[in-house]
């Protein structure tokens, strides 16, 4: 038994260790995190929503920090303990029936630290879940997801929802950059999550309901050339390079020869049969350029499902392309020139069962829910 007690305290001490090296790694990392990007300490995706995004990660910080610190003090002390009082010979076990005081002091801090939590984040969790931009102040877009897609809808040149010049997508969400942008869902089925990882969004979409989200995507993510990974870059850095874009050269996506780790490698490369493309320069747009001319390609980031919703679950992801103004403008009028992707469920469902979700509530009387 002795045996056991002591394997147990061994295997608990160096689990103790590992944790202590893994915690220090992250404090290093942790010292590196600014008020403006807390993203440094967290292994997260990068943070491009300035609005609030450094505030969720700084919360999830905060949070960190606390949860690791009882961590240690707890797994400690049972560390501790169990070395302390060991069964060894001479000492006989007693009988401890507890202490009251030593019950309520565990009770009260904890409970004293989640009240404090509950005020603390207070704030942010109005200013992303209730203060939404005013819908003349922003971008807005419907989700209606299904089994397993993204459908989206623009309103237009009449900026109304429900009219003939609607723009409906599948699978891809355009917007521009540094812009409020405010999306307003149903779900066709059953419950789906809309999450952009990279700007902090995580919000249920719920059949009969309706359910918004705002946020500002304040970088543009290109694929830089040199460096074959994808980085985000400023409105203005975007302006000042050259950048490829449309379906300018070739994507690969390949597993490196002699590679055991069978990780995929990404990398744009020039067409042997194309050697030439788009590119945008001081947002003019270029033809028949020459690849090495290049700085970056135009990519890409990625709206996720965070609800499994199904056995096509993990298939469920849209394209987010985030656009400079113009480009953005460029867009919407190609996108209203084609033909629009999937729009008879617009008008046939979500039209017909939620009129009320097209109306703007500052300038339209809400209509009654199914009317
Ligand atoms: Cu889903």
């Amino acid at each position: 038994m002795a045996r056991a007690a002591r394997l147990t305290a061994l295997l608990l001490g160096c689990f103790l260790i590992l944790a202590m090296g893994g915690a220090a790694a992250w404090a290093t990392d942790g010292a590196k995190a600014t008020q403006e990007n807390w993203t440094a300490w967290s292994y997260m995706p990068e943070n491009i929503n300035f609005a609030y995004g450094q505030k969720t990660d700084y919360l999830y910080f905060v949070i960190m920090v606390l949860v690791a610190s009882i961590f240690f003090l707890t797994e400690g002390l049972l560390l501790w303990f169990m070395w302390k009082y060991r069964a060894r010979a001479g000492h006989k076990a007693t009988y401890v029936h507890g202490s009251n005081t030593l019950e309520v002091i565990w009770t009260v801090i904890p409970a004293l630290i989640l009240i404090w939590l509950a005020f603390a984040q207070r704030g942010t969790w109005a200013e992303i879940k209730q203060d939404f931009p005013a819908e003349k102040d922003a971008v807005v877009i419907q989700a209606f997801p299904e089994q397993f897609q993204w459908n989206f809808r623009y309103p237009g040149a009449d900026e109304k929802f429900g009219t003939k010049d609607d723009i409906t997508t599948v699978n891809v969400l355009t917007i521009p950059v540094d812009r409020k942008i405010l999306i307003k869902m149903t779900s066709k089925d059953v419950i789906h999550s809309f999450f952009l990882p990279n700007l902090r969004v995580k919000q249920d979409v719920v059949p009969g309901m309706l359910t918004k989200v705002w946020f500002v995507a304040n970088r543009i993510p290109v694929w830089d050339l040199k460096k074959q990974q994808m980085v985000f870059i400023t409105d203005a850095e975007f302006k000042a390079k050259r950048i490829g874009f449309g379906s300018t050269w070739r994507w690969t996506s390949a597993v490196a020869e002699g590679d055991t780790t069978n990780q995929r490698k990404l990398s744009y490369e020039k067409n042997p049969k194309k050697p030439t493309g788009t590119v945008l320069a001081g947002g003019k747009v270029e033809k028949e350029q020459a690849f090495e001319s290049v700085d970056y390609v135009l990519h890409r980031c990625e709206v996720a499902c965070a609800e499994l919703c199904g056995l096509g679950h993990t298939k469920m992801r849209a394209m987010l392309n985030i656009l400079p103004a113009d480009r953005y403008a460029a867009w919407i009028e190609e996108a209203s020139e084609e033909a629009a992707a999937g729009a008879e469920k617009w008008t046939t469902i979500w039209d017909k069962f939620h009129p009320d979700y097209n109306a703007d509530p500052a300038t339209a009387a809400v209509a009654p829910h199914g009317k």
